[in-house]
Formats: structure tokens, sequence, C-alpha cells
């Protein structure tokens, strides 16, 4: 059995908890039905504050009332399975939501930040941030009005922890992209960069990603059915 696993996770993971996905074939995805430019990007929060913020409120809320699935269960158990056998499992979420750490994951790499955080633009503090935020908060560390925003990485800026995300990707003997379109760079590019390396690659998918063809391996379904199945495969190796 492989002993470094790095798992990559996008909406798709979250999807049969009720959270959105951003595109999907259906064109039911969140950037169907509102524009990233205006709502995902520092220039959009600039404009119209109260717009980006209301909408990260009403994904805020639809979050606290979420709960994770059991693909989200199936990765906390591989996590520590891996763990009591001497391996590891690297897990980078491109998701804001804390499922992952609701379900049991001790370790989840959060390279798009968190909705359940707010990020002070004046002192760059970040706090936990569990309810609505305004455009008349005040930074708890600094006083300022006006500086919150959710600490979230938009179109546009530095994904978080990519240095740590190097070293593991130079690291795994196995790369499982689960949930994700293959659409949002850097995350797109990690498959090609496991491939460099000589690392075999699965994806775990409803449907092909647009970057498919760069993977060894494909299982196609809901990831709740599918990736409980193929961590309960892994384990009996
Ligand atoms: C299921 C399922 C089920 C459904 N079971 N599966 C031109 C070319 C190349 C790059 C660029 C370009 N122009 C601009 C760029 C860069 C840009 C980018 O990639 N844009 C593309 C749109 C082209 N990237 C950036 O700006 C990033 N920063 C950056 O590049 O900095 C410079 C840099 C350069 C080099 C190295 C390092 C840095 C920042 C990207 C930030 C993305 N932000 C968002 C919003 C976060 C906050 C929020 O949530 O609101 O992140 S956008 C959105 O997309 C969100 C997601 O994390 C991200 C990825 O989406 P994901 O997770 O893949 O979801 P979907 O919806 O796309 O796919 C869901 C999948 O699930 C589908 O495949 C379904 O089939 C599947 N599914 N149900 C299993 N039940």
């Amino acid at each position: 059995m492989s002993q470094h696993i790095f798992v990559l996770t996008g909406a798709g993971v979250s999807a049969e908890s009720g959270l959105g996905t951003f595109r999907d074939k259906s064109g039911e995805g969140i950037w169907a039905k509102f524009d990233p430019m205006k709502l995902a990007t520092p220039q959009g929060f600039e404009r119209d504050p109260r717009t980006v913020l209301a909408f990260y409120d009403a994904r805020r809320r639809n979050l606290l009332g979420a709960r994770p699935n059991p693909a989200h269960f199936a990765l906390a158990r591989l996590e520590q399975a891996l763990a009591a056998r001497g391996g590891r499992l690297t897990l980078v979420t491109q998701n804001i939501d804390d499922l992952h750490e609701r379900a049991g994951s001790r370790e989840v790499v959060h390279m798009h930040g968190e909705l359940l955080k707010a990020r002070c633009q004046s002192c760059e503090t970040v706090q936990v941030w569990p309810r609505d935020l305004t455009v008349d908060d005040a930074c708890p560390e600094c006083d300022h009005v006006g500086a919150l925003r959710p600490d979230v990485v938009w179109f546009g800026e530095f994904p978080l922890h990519l240095d740590d995300i190097d070293h593991a990707l130079r690291h795994a003997d196995l790369f499982v992209a689960i949930g994700t379109s293959g659409a949002v760079y850097p995350a797109a590019g990690f498959v090609a960069e496991a491939r460099a390396q000589g690392v075999p690659t699965c994806e775990i998918n409803l449907e092909a990603a647009d970057n498919a063809f760069l993977f060894d391996d494909a299982r196609y379904g809901p990831a709740s059915e599918i990736v409980p199945a193929w961590v309960e495969e892994l384990l009996e190796t």
C-alpha cells in the first residue's frame, strides 16, 4: 500500500452535504448564477463590499447548517489508518468549508482559505468568524472599521501554503484528486507536477474533469459512495 498519499479535494466532495459546486456540466454551478469577477476578486470587493459580504454571509449560514458526508468521514479514517501504519495523508482542499475537520481530519491544508475566518486588511490578523460580516464591523485586534474580509483566496490572489504543498507533492507516492473540475490553477496543475515526479495519479469525480487525460486511473460516481469504497480497498491491501 502507498505510504504517503496526497489527496486534493474540491467542491464535489462537499456537494452531497448541500454546498454548491462552482462549475458543472449541467450549468447549475455557483458561477453560472453569479459573476465570479464581481464576487471573487479583490477588485469586486473594493467596488461593492456589501454585495460580496452578503454572498459569503449566505454561504456561511448554509455551511453552519451542513454536515460532513461519507466521503469526508472516509478521508478522516484514511488519515488515521495511514498514520497507524507509519504512513501519512496530505489532505489539501480547495474548499473553504470545514467539513473535513468536522468529520475528524486532523491536518487539512486550506489552500483557498476558510469561510469561518475573517482577515483584517489593515493589520492582517486572521480571526475565527462564524457570523455575518459587515462593513461596520471593527477588527477585534486593531479596531479598524470596515477592513475585515472573508479569509478566502480570490482570483488573482496567491493561494496559501504553496511551499508545503509543493514539498508534499514531491514526497508523495500516490496523487488523488476528488471532486474538482481541474479548471482553476495552480491546483489544476498539481496532477501534472505529480506525473512529472513519476507519481501514479487517480481521479475521483462524478464525471471526467477538464484535465482527466492526465490521470492514470479514474473512478466515476458520487464521492459519498466512491471515496469510502476506494479507502476500504486501499486499506485492505
Ligand atoms: C462531484 C460531485 C459529487 C460534483 N461527487 N464529484 C488563464 C490560464 C491559466 C490560469 C489563469 C488564467 N487566467 C487566470 C488564471 C489564474 C486563475 C485561474 O486558474 N483561473 C481559471 C478560471 C482559468 N487562478 C488564480 O487566480 C489563483 N491564483 C493564482 O493563480 O495566483 C498566481 C499564481 C501563479 C502560479 C502559482 C501560484 C500562484 C487563485 C484561484 C482562487 C480560486 N478561488 C475560488 C473562490 C474561493 C472562495 C470561495 O469559495 O468563494 O476557489 S474560485 C472556485 O474555484 C473556488 C474553488 O476552490 C475553485 C476550484 O473549484 P473546484 O473545487 O474544482 O469546484 P468546481 O465546481 O469547479 O468542480 C466541482 C467538481 O466536482 C466537478 O468536476 C463535478 O463533476 C464534481 N462533482 N458533484 C464527486 N457528488
